[in-house]
C-alpha cells in the first residue's frame, strides 16, 4: 500500500514512481535531480521518473529529446545535460505524451506554466493538464493516495479554492483520495541545478500530511538548502511577494537612476553607498554577470521574464477582485514604473544622440536575462519596437535566442534577428547594449571596435567600463553611468527613501495577509501569519528582507525638488 493515512497522519509511504508534468525550466531540473537522487522512500528500488509533455506544436519535440538523453533546456545550464543523459541511460528517467503513464504514480509534480489575464491568474494550461491528470488518478490502484505537488506559481488562495475544488469536482477529495501540496520553485535560468540543490525551499500543503510528504521527498534533492514547512496560503503569498518586492526594489532603483542620469551623477557609486548604509550590499555594481541581491537593485532596460511582471498583480488578485482599486499600492505603482523603462532607455539615447530616424541600430541581447534564451516579456523587444517607430533600422543580436523564437516572431522582428555577432554589428551606426551575456562581456573591446559606421553606444546593462571607451571617438550614454560622485546628502536621502518604501511594502503585505485570512482560510492550519511570511521571505536567495511595518517613519524631504513616486506613495501608507 504506497501511501497509508491514519487520522490524517502518514503511517506508511512507498515512492516507486514519480511523475513530472511539464519539462520546462522548473520541471526539467526537478525531474532530472529526482532521477539522479535514486529516491528510495519506503522501497529498496530507486523511484523511476516519468516526464509528461503534451504533444504541442511548440514543445512536443521535448519528449523525443529527453528520451535520447538530451536536456531540452537551451542557454547555458551547467550539469543539467549530463544528469539527464545519465538518468535516461540508467532507465530512471523517461518522457511521454501520455498522461495515462501516471496511473500508478505515487507522486506527481505539476510544473506547468501559469500566467496572468488582466488582474487574475490564467490557469488555462494548468487546468488542461489537471483535467487529464485527475481522471487518471481516479483510476489509481486501490490504497494509493497520490501526493500532488504544485511547483507552478499560484496566486494566493488558489490552493484552498480553485485547485482543491477542481480535484473535488473530479472525484478526488483532498486528504482522502489525494494529498495536495505546493512548493513554489525558486529556480533561476543559468543556474537551474545549483538553485534546486542549494536554495532554501518552502514545502507547503493543505494538510499537515501533505507538508510532511513533500518535505520527505524533497530532502532527497535539496541537499544544501533548508526545507521550510508551512501551509499553502503562506507559500503562495511568500512566492508572489518575493518577485513583487524584487520588482519594487528595481523600480526604486530606476527612479533614482533617472534622477542621477539627469544630473550626471554616478548611480552605481551611489547604489553601493546606500546599500552599505542599509547593510544589504552585493557585487552587481561592478560585475555585470552577478545576480543582483542588494537592497537597491539595478536599473536596466526593463523588467522582463515570466515572473516579475505578473507576480505583484497576482498577490493583489483577490483584493482587486473584491473591488479595491489598488491605488494605494506601492507594489502596483512599481509595476508601472518598470513598464516605463524601455521608453526611458530610448530617451536616454536620444538625449545623447538626437533623432535616431534612419540610424542602423543593433540591439545586443534579446533574451530577458543574461546567458539565457528566454524572451518572455523581453524589454529589448519593446525597445526594438520603439526604435522602429522612431524610424531606426533595427537589427537584433543574441547568441542564445533561436531563429524563429515565438516572441521575436510576434514582435515582428523575425527577419532582423542575427546570431552572428560580427555581422550584426558590422553595419551599425549605434549599438544598444541591453543584456550582459557572457559573450558580450568577453568581447567588450571588439564590440566597441564595431564597424566603420559606428558612431554611438548606449549601455543599458552596465556592460562597459570607462577604460573600455578611452581614446574612442564614440558618443556614449550609459544608464546610471553619470560622472559626478554622489554627495552625502543624496546618499542619505536615498537610504531614507528606501526605508519608507520598505516599511510601506511591509504594511501593504500585512494588510493583504489579513484580507486573505478573513476570506479564504477555513481553519487555523490554513491561516497565514504576517511574521511567518516575513521570516520565510527572508530565506529567498536573491534577498527579500521585508521591513518592520511599525518602524518609525523616517523624515524625508525632497532632494533638490526630487521625491520618488514610490516614496510619495509610501509616505501615505
Ligand atoms: N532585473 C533588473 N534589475 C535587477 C534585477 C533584475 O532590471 O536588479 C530585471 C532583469 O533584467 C529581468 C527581470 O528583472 O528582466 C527579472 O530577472 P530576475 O533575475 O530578477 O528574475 P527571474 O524572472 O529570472 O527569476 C525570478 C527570480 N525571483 C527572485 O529572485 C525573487 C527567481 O528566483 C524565481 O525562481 C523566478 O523569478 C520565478 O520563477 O518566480
Amino acid at each position: 500500500m504506497p501511501l497509508q493515512l491514519e487520522g490524517g497522519r502518514i503511517v506508511r509511504w512507498e515512492v516507486r514512481h514519480i511523475g513530472v508534468i511539464g519539462p520546462g525550466i522548473v520541471g526539467m531540473p526537478m525531474a532530472a535531480l529526482l532521477a539522479r537522487a535514486r529516491v528510495r522512500e519506503g522501497s529498496e528500488e530507486p523511484a523511476r521518473v516519468t516526464v509528461v509533455q503534451r504533444a504541442s506544436p511548440t514543445s512536443g519535440w521535448k519528449v523525443a529529446a529527453i528520451n535520447r538523453g538530451e536536456s531540452p533546456i537551451g542557454g547555458e545550464e551547467p550539469d543539467l545535460q549530463d544528469i539527464v543523459a545519465n538518468a535516461v541511460q540508467e532507465g530512471l528517467l523517461r518522457a511521454t505524451h501520455e498522461m495515462e503513464a501516471l496511473r500508478d504514480a505515487d507522486v506527481v509534480l505539476v510544473c506547468v506554466q501559469t500566467d496572468r489575464a488582466g488582474n487574475a491568474p490564467d490557469y488555462g494550461p494548468l487546468f488542461e493538464a489537471l483535467d487529464l491528470l485527475i481522471p487518471v488518478l481516479r483510476g489509481r490502484p486501490p490504497g494509493n493516495v497520490p501526493l500532488v505537488v504544485f511547483e507552478s506559481t499560484l496566486a494566493p488562495s488558489s490552493m484552498a479554492t480553485v485547485i482543491r475544488e477542481r480535484f473535488a469536482a473530479g472525484g478526488l477529495v483532498d486528504g482522502r483520495d489525494c494529498l495536495l501540496a505546493n512548493s513554489p520553485n525558486r529556480v533561476m535560468p543559468g543556474r537551474l541545478v545549483e538553485r534546486v540543490e542549494s536554495s532554501d525551499k518552502l514545502v507547503a500543503g493543505l494538510t499537515p500530511a501533505a507538508v510532511e510528504a513533500v518535505r520527505r521527498l524533497y530532502a532527497w534533492i535539496v541537499t544544501r538548502g533548508t526545507l521550510h514547512p508551512t501551509n499553502s496560503l503562506t507559500a503562495e503569498v511568500v512566492k508572489t511577494l518575493e518577485n513583487a518586492y524584487r520588482d519594487v526594489r528595481i523600480a526604486f532603483a530606476a527612479e533614482i537612476a533617472r534622477f542621477c542620469d539627469e544630473h550626471d551623477i554616478a548611480f552605481f557609486a551611489l547604489r553601493d553607498r546606500v546599500n552599505l548604509l542599509l547593510a544589504q550590499g552585493d557585487d552587481a555594481s561592478h560585475d555585470p554577470t552577478a545576480v543582483p541581491t542588494g537592497g537597491l537593485l539595478v536599473p536596466t532596460v526593463g523588467v522582463g521574464g515570466h515572473c516579475l511582471p505578473k507576480d505583484g498583480i497576482l498577490l493583489w488578485w483577490r483584493r482587486l477582485e473584491s473591488g479595491d482599486n489598488g491605488r494605494s499600492s506601492l507594489i502596483l505603482e512599481a509595476r508601472r514604473i518598470n513598464d516605463e523603462s524601455p521608453a526611458y532607455a530610448l530617451r536616454l539615447a536620444e538625449r545623447a544622440l538626437g533623432d535616431l530616424s534612419g540610424w542602423a541600430v543593433t540591439v545586443l541581447g534579446v533574451a530577458y536575462r543574461a546567458d539565457s534564451e528566454d524572451t518572455r516579456n523581453s524589454p529589448s523587444l519593446v525597445l526594438a519596437r520603439l526604435l522602429r517607430e522612431r524610424g531606426a533600422r533595427v537589427t537584433l543580436h543574441d547568441p542564445h535566442v533561436r531563429p524563429r523564437d515565438v516572441n521575436v516572431v510576434r514582435a515582428g522582428f523575425v527577419d532582423d534577428l542575427d546570431r552572428d555577432l560580427v555581422r550584426a554589428i558590422r553595419g551599425a551606426d549605434l549599438l544598444f547594449a541591453c543584456v550582459p551575456h557572457r559573450e558580450y562581456v568577453l568581447a567588450r573591446k571588439t564590440l566597441l571596435g564595431g564597424g566603420p559606421r559606428l558612431r554611438g553606444v548606449v549601455d543599458a546593462c552596465h556592460l562597459f567600463r570607462p577604460e573600455d571607451l578611452r581614446g574612442r571617438r564614440l558618443v556614449f550614454a550609459g544608464l546610471g553611468q553619470g560622472r559626478r560622485d554622489p554627495e552625502e546628502g543624496l546618499v542619505r536621502f536615498v537610504a531614507e527613501g528606501f526605508r519608507v518604501v520598505e516599511r510601506a511594502v511591509a504594511r501593504e503585505v500585512r494588510g493583504l495577509v489579513d484580507f486573505l485570512n478573513e476570506r479564504f482560510a477555513s481553519s487555523s492550519f490554513e491561516r497565514a501569519v504576517f511574521e511567518e511570511v516575513r521570516r520565510l521571505a527572508g530565506t529567498c536567495v536573491t534577498g527579500c528582507r521585508i521591513g518592520e511595518p511599525d518602524a518609525p517613519l523616517p523624515e524625508v524631504r525632497p532632494f533638490q525638488g526630487f521625491l520618488p513616486r514610490l516614496v510619495r506613495v509610501g509616505l501615505l501608507t
